[in-house]
Formats: C-alpha cells, sequence, structure tokens
C-alpha cells in the first residue's frame, strides 16, 4: 500500500487542510497520523477534522496527545497562571477539549506495523519505538540509536518528534524522521511529510503561511507564539540548529 505519514500536527488545521489536499491527489491508501495532533492553536478543530478520515487513518501516541490527555483528567488540572507556558497551553487545552475530544486522543496507539509498497514493513512509532519522548535527531549517533532500535523486525522506522525531516541508516535499517506538519524545525515555514511507497519520499507541502499564524493567533490560546509559533512558522529555526540543540538535551550535554 501507498502510505502518507503526517507527523506532529500540533493543532495547525490550515497546514493539515493543505497536506491532505495533496494527499486526496496521490492515490493514497492509508494515513499514518504519527502523533502530537496536540498540543496547538487549533486543537478542536484538527481532531474534528482528523476524525473524517475514519478507517483509512492510524494514530500514534504523541508525547503531547498524551499530555493533554493526562491534563485532561488531572485532579487539580492544570494552573492558566503558570510560568511556563508550555503548563499554560496545556490549562488552555483542557479548557477547549470535550471528552469526546479527550477520548479520541487516548485511543491513539503506542506503535503501528504496516507494509508500504517495495519498501516493506514499516514500524510507525513518534520518539522512537520504545518511547513517545526519546529524541532522535539527524545527527544521532550509533550507539544511541542502537539499543532504540534493539528487537525492532522492520527495515524501516518511521519517527517524529523532532520536527525535521532526516533518513539514518543504521544496520540494515532505515529511520525516517517525516518531519512536522504543522510545527517544523528545518529553517522554512512550510508543511513537511511522508509519502511512503514506491519510494521513501519526504514531502514539503506550502500553504499561506502568513494566513494561517493569523487564524491560529486568533483561535489559539494567549500564549500560541512564545509555545509554538515563534520558532516555526515565524521565524523558522533550521534543522542543523534544532538537531544539536536536541542532541544536547538527550546526551546531557
Ligand atoms: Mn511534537
Amino acid at each position: 500500500m501507498r502510505i502518507a505519514a503526517l507527523y506532529d500536527i500540533h493543532g495547525n488545521l490550515p497546514a493539515l487542510e493543505a497536506v491532505l489536499a495533496e494527499v486526496e491527489l496521490l492515490d493514497v491508501d492509508a494515513i499514518v497520523v504519527g502523533g502530537d495532533v496536540a498540543p496547538g492553536a487549533m486543537t478542536p478543530g484538527t481532531i474534528a477534522r482528523l476524525r473524517e478520515l475514519g478507517d483509512r487513518a492510524r494514530f500514534v501516541m504523541g508525547n503531547g496527545d498524551r499530555e493533554v490527555v493526562e491534563a485532561f483528567d488531572a485532579d487539580p488540572p492544570p494552573n492558566p497562571a503558570a510560568d511556563d507556558p508550555l503548563t499554560r497551553l496545556l490549562a488552555a487545552e483542557v479548557a477547549r477539549l470535550d471528552h469526546a475530544d479527550r477520548d479520541f486522543l487516548a485511543a491513539f496507539e503506542p506503535v503501528v506495523h504496516l507494509e508500504a509498497d517495495d519498501v516493506g514493513p514499516t514500524l510507525f512509532c513518534h520518539g522512537s519505538p520504545r518511547s513517545d519522548t526519546e529524541i532522535i535527531t539527524q545527527i544521532t549517533a550509533p550507539e544511541r540509536l542502537g539499543p532504540m532500535l534493539a528487537g525492532v523486525d522492520e527495515p524501516t522506522v518511521v519517527i517524529g518528534h523532532t520536527h525535521h525531516q532526516f533518513v539514518l541508516e543504521h544496520g540494515g535499517r532505515r529511520v525516517v524522521n517525516a518531519g512536522a506538519v504543522g510545527m517544523p524545525y528545518q529553517g522554512a515555514a512550510a508543511a513537511f511529510w511522508l509519502l511512503l511507497g514506491p519510494e521513501i519520499d519526504l514531502r514539503r507541502t506550502d500553504y499561506d503561511v502568513e494566513g494561517a499564524i493569523a487564524t491560529m493567533r486568533a483561535a489559539g490560546p494567549p500564549d500560541i507564539d512564545e509555545a509554538m509559533l515563534a520558532g516555526s512558522l515565524v521565524s523558522p529555526t533550521d534543522a542543523d540548529t534544532v538537531a544539536r540543540i536536541f542532541e544536547d538535551r538527550a546526551t546531557g550535554a
């Protein structure tokens, strides 16, 4: 089958709409949403749009989705006046989402297994095969990558979480970062995703980013610039910089 992998949408509904419009033209059999549908500026509308995909779509749990569900269930709920912008964003998400939205996110799977034309058996996960928070970047060293792939049977592993596209080869396997639909860190304000089968096709979809930023500012919580937009769509961070930052975080450097 031909599979579209859409990762790290982060409530950017205009970006998702642009990518889905392209997906509709490409004879895609399955859509894997690879986690971090939330948090973001337009999460309720994003969830509603994803529900419309029906049986064609599979969903992998991202750390962001999990944290939104945990915030929804928390007693007391997250403090909307917290110092940390992410906590304030989670508080805003909880206030806007209903129980059906919460249940939709909570039903996401830890990993998804599918087979793509010519590419073969593929494992879809969010951070790494064993964790939704583990960090893999374009400069992750083999000694860090090896243990994360232990026990994986599939020759191709699709990940996200670090919001930049790359292909890493390791021990006869390919690790492909699909990039981020809604919150990319690769030097351009666009939507990035992956088309799998018959090739590994790292895709870029351009859309009206200025319009999307305005729409998200109007629809989103007050901290959406600081929490989401600043480093991705307003002043896009390049992949080299972000890989270095994430890698230092992962190795405690
Ligand atoms: Mn993310």
